[in-house]
Parts: structure tokens; C-alpha cells; sequence
């Protein structure tokens, strides 16, 4: 049957206010990039005449601007799940005009199914294949798209000639069963392909829109001395793990989350002799990735998006043959899966915000209140990993900030989950110690010299129990950054 294929803005009118829209898009990449715009350009036609116009939207992960960003400033959002990066949308959402539900990115697709959400109306997907029998290739992720796809009523598919259609092959998209018939997925290796190489739906739902868009890849800021610092610290500690017998020598698949950290981390790993060439099993396959697999010490990577800069993406469509052979992009019910997540025995290496003493992680909230962007995947990895490490600077905000406070302002992996944490200063091994050991471990080995005097006669004082926490003091460090704009000014009562 012949697709259906329209403008951006016909497209646009099929979306009603008060729908329920599923997208593609794992970070910019892989998002829908013309369509959110026409939505955004309809909404603010409904507002000016007067009428209510706002949608819910539903993704992998974060998306680029041309979709988080233009519907937030159109006014055109409700509710967005369960992940975001986008400047003017984390405003919307501290200011209460974007209600927002921060979820653990391997449950979205499936809490669809489960009809927690209601029903979804629309899908919009971007494409770089699609065949007149209904079969969607996506672009560089994955993400929710085979749920969404497959539930909605209309699926609008943005092909973008952008990408090369020969990306068919790239990825590898099951969809699983759910209770009470799920089985176990049958991932026992990094390579390894439970589906088809494609989402296959109804093509009568299907309508087209053509663009040619360009990514939204930024190159990320250079890895400076402390994040060097904070990669080879964790390079080091594999070593010893693997020395000491804790870590198999063919060492394990790594997971490590977005951004500068993760690049330095991945850098240092590649350049450490003593650490084997590795597999990678993400959900963000970074321009550090890449780098690593073209010299050869990263083998393979499985992810849910690849998540690099437009020169690398360029250059990797240049080059398709070479890594079609070592990439594979999967649904984020896959490739943040916690049953694979354990059996394969991945280490897990994400950002906190701030951690505190006894090892519990704080990775969305700045001072308790405002979201940042939100747990992403963390959680997924974390829990199930073989060894989870958190890692971050010592201190943010010119020393203003300490990363480690007494007590959390708020909590997203728990000090039952959290085995290694890692600063510029060193690396706290917290497994097998009680929480007075973890704290005099954190407090020594990863807090900035300014702040472990300060850290340790908040563990002293503290009356004594199997955790010692004191409820007077517990936010001395916040409150003192609130009443003076530095936590170096807190005190600790006396008791
Ligand atoms: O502020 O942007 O004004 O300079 O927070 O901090 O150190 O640049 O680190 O960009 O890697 O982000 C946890 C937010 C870290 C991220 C988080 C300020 C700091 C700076 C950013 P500026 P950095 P990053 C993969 C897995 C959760 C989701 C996740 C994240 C800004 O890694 O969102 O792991 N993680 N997903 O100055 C106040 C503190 C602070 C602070 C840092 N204690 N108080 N501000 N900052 N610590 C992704 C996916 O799931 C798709």
C-alpha cells in the first residue's frame, strides 16, 4: 500500500490538545526535529485565540531542542516523562508550568504498556528507512519508539534523508512480553540480537513527513585537570581490582553516563595499559566511545542512542562499514535492562550531584528543590551492577558547594546500591564496611580538604547508633549555603 506523506504542519493538525504523544529520541539524538515545531507553532495559534492547546509528551530519554525546548517556550507541554536536558524546560518544570514525572529510563516503555499513562494518541518518529509494509528504521537511538509506534493511532515518521538509510542493520529492536508471560531476555553478550533490525507497525497509521535536519550534536567542553583526575582514579581502581582478583581479567562491559566525567573517565581507561580492550553496554554511546573503538581499545558497543558530536557522527557515516560491525542500538527496555544489566555483570559508572557520608547519592536536585535533569538511567545501571561507582568533583561552585554533605537534600540511590565513589582527591571503596567506616572512608579519601574537618565533627558529634545522624545538624552545610552563599561558613551545634 502507498505511504501517506504530508507537510510538517498537516502533520501538526492530526495532534489534538490533551494528547498523549510518544516520540523517538534517546538525548538529541534520534528526536523528531520538524514536526515539534509545527506543533509548537499550532499551540500558539490555539493560545492567541484563546483556546487551551497543550500536550503530554513521552520519550526515551532527553531530546534536542527542536523538541523540548521550542514546545516548552510555546507553552504547549502538561507533563513530560522521564528524562530531560533542556535549559528552558527544567525552568518550566521548577516553576510548576511543566509537570514533571523523573523516572528510571528502562521502565517508561513498559509503564506505557501497562496503561499507567493512558492512552497514546500520537507517535512521532524519526526515520532514515521506511518501506510501504510498515517497516520503520530509526536514526541514531531507539528509545521508547517500538512501544509508542506500535500503540498510538496516528504515527507521523519524520524520514530524514540527513541519515543514511543504509543505517538499517545498526540496530537490533524486540519488544517483550508482559506479565504474566514475560521471559527472560535473551541477551547473554554484549553482540548479542534478540529482534529485527526494524519497528514494524500497521502502515495505514502511518503518515510522512520528508526532512533533511541536521543533528543537534554539540562537541562537549575539554576534559579539564579534575576531571582527568577523577578518570584516572577510576581507571587505577580497575587495575587493582584486577590484580587483586575482584574483577575478571577479560574485565567486564562498562556503562558510563553523559558528559565530560564520563568522556575523562573513558579517555583514562583507554589510555591505561594495564586495563585489556573492553565492550561497552550503555544507553549514551559518547564521541569518547567512538575514538576508543577506531584505535581498537573498545571492541564493541551495545547503547539505546549514539550520542556524539555532528563531526563524529559525519565521519562515522562515512565510514558505516567499519561500525555497523560495533555498534548496535537497542529499545532503552534492553539496554537499560536490570535482568541484563546483572548478567552481564556491567560496571556501572554515573554523576552525582552531591553524595553524602554514608554513601547515598544525590543525582537530580540542586539544594533539594530544583530538578536538574532528572535520574536517567543511573538507577537502572546502579542497582543491578556488578560494581556501581559514582563519581564527581569534590567540591562545585568555586569550593562554595561541597559534593559531600552530612545527609543528601535528596536521595536517588541509596547507600544499599552504592559501592565506589570517586573524587579528584581519591576513591572511596565502601563495600563491606559499616556506615561509620563508609563515612570516615568518604570523608578521607574523596571530600576536599576545606571540608573534612568540618565533615568529621558532623560524624563525631552525631549521637551514636549503627548510623550516626544528628536531625540538628544533618542540613548545616545546606543552610549555611543558603543563609551566606558557602557551605564553608557552616557550624555545628553542640550537643
Ligand atoms: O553547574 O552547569 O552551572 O556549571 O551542576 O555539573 O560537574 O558539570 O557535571 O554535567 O556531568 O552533570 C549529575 C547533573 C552532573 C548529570 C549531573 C552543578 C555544577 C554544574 C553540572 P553549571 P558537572 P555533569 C546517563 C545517566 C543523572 C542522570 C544520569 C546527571 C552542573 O550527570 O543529570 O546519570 N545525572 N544519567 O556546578 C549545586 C551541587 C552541585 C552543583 C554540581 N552539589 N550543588 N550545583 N553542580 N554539583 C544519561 C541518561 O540517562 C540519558
Amino acid at each position: 500500500m502507498a505511504l501517506k506523506f504530508m507537510t510538517a504542519d498537516e502533520a501538526a493538525s492530526l495532534v489534538k490538545n490533551g494528547d498523549n504523544v510518544g516520540c523517538s529520541g534517546f538525548t538529541h539524538a534520534g528526536c523528531p526535529k520538524v514536526v515539534p515545531g509545527a506543533i509548537a507553532k499550532k499551540a500558539e495559534e490555539e493560545h492567541a485565540k484563546g483556546n487551551p492547546f497543550k500536550i503530554n509528551i513521552f520519550t526515551g530519554a532527553s531530546t534536542g531542542d527542536k523538541l523540548d525546548g521550542v514546545l516548552t517556550r510555546a507553552k504547549a507541554i502538561n507533563f513530560r516523562a522521564p528524562y530531560q536536558t533542556n535549559k528552558d524546560m527544567r525552568n518550566a518544570i521548577n516553576n510548576g508550568e511543566i509537570k514533571y514525572c523523573d523516572l528510571h529510563l528502562s521502565t517508561m516503555a513498559q509503564d506505557i504498556r501497562y496503561g499507567f499513562y493512558g492512552k497514546i494518541n500520537v507517535a512521532i518518529i524519526e526515520a532514515c528507512d521506511i518501506t510501504e509494509d510498515g517497516e520503520i528504521v530509526p536514526t541514531c537511538a531507539v528509545g521508547i519508539s517500538p512501544t509508542v509506534s506500535r500503540l498510538a493511532d496516528i504515527v507521523i515518521v519524520e524520514l530524514n534523508r540527513w541519515n543514511p538509510k543504509e543505517l538499517r542493520g545498526m540496530h537490533d529492536i524486540p519488544e517483550p512480553k508482559d506479565p504474566t508471560h514475560r521471559e527472560s531476555l535473551p541477551i547473554y553478550g554484549v553482540q548479542d540480537r534478540a529482534g529485527t533490525p526494524y519497528i514494524k507497525i500497521d502502515p495505514s497509521k502511518i503518515v510522512v513527513v520528508e526532512t533533511n535536519e541536521p543533528n543537534e550534536g554539540n562537541a562537549f567542553a575539554p576534559v579539564d585537570e579534575i576531571t582527568t583526575k577523577i578518570g584516572e582514579n577510576v581507571a587505577n581502581f580497575f587495575v587493582t581490582e584486577m590484580e587483586e582478583g575482584r574483577m575478571p581479567k577479560s574485565f567486564l562491559p562498562i556503562q558510563s553516563g553523559v558528559g565530560n566525567i564520563a568522556n575523562a573517565v573513558l579517555a583514562a581507561m583507554g589510555d591505561n595499559p594495564n586495563i585489556p580492550n573492553f565492550n561497552v553496554y550503555t544507553e549514551v554511546i559518547q564521541d569518547a566511545v567512538i575514538e576508543l573503538m577506531e584505535s581498537g581499545r573498545v571492541k564493541f558497543a551495545s547503547g539505546c542512542s549514539l550520542t556524539v558530536s555532528n563531526p563524529c557522527i559525519e565521519h562515522i557515516y562515512k565510514n558505516l562499514d567499519f561500525f555497523k560491525e560495533k555498534i548496535l542500538l537497542r529499545p532503552s527496555e534492553y539496554s537499560n535492562n536490570p535482568e541484563i544489566v546483572r548478567r552481564l555483570g556491567i560496571i556501572a559508572i554515573n554523576t552525582a550531584i552531591e553524595a553524602d557520608i554514608y554513601g547515598n547519592i544525590n543525582s537530580t536536585h540542586i539544594m533539594g528543590t530544583k530538578m536538574m535533569n532528572g535520574i536517567g538511567g543511573s538507577g537502572d545501571f546502579t542497582r543491578g551492577a556488578y560494581v556501581s561507582i559514582f563519581v564527581t568533583p569534590s567540591v562545585a561552585k568555586d569550593g562554595k558547594i561541597s559534593s559531600f554533605v552530612p545527609l543528601v537534600s535528596h536521595a536517588d540511590h541509596s547507600e544499599h546500591s552504592v559501592k565506589i565513589i570517586v573524587s579528584e582527591y581519591g576513591v572511596a571503596d565502601l563495600r563491606g564496611k559499616c556506615p561509620v567506616e563508609r563515612a570516615r572512608e568518604i570523608i578521607n579519601k574523596c571530600a576536599h580538604p576545606d571540608y573534612r574537618p568540618l565533615l568529621t565533627e558532623y560524624l563525631e558529634n552525631a549521637p551514636i547508633g549503627q548510623t550516626h545522624f544528628d536531625p540538628y545538624n544533618a542540613f548545616a552545610f545546606h543552610q549555611a549555603f543558603m543563609e551566606t552563599g558557602d557551605m564553608r561558613n557552616a557550624t555545628i551545634k553542640k550537643r
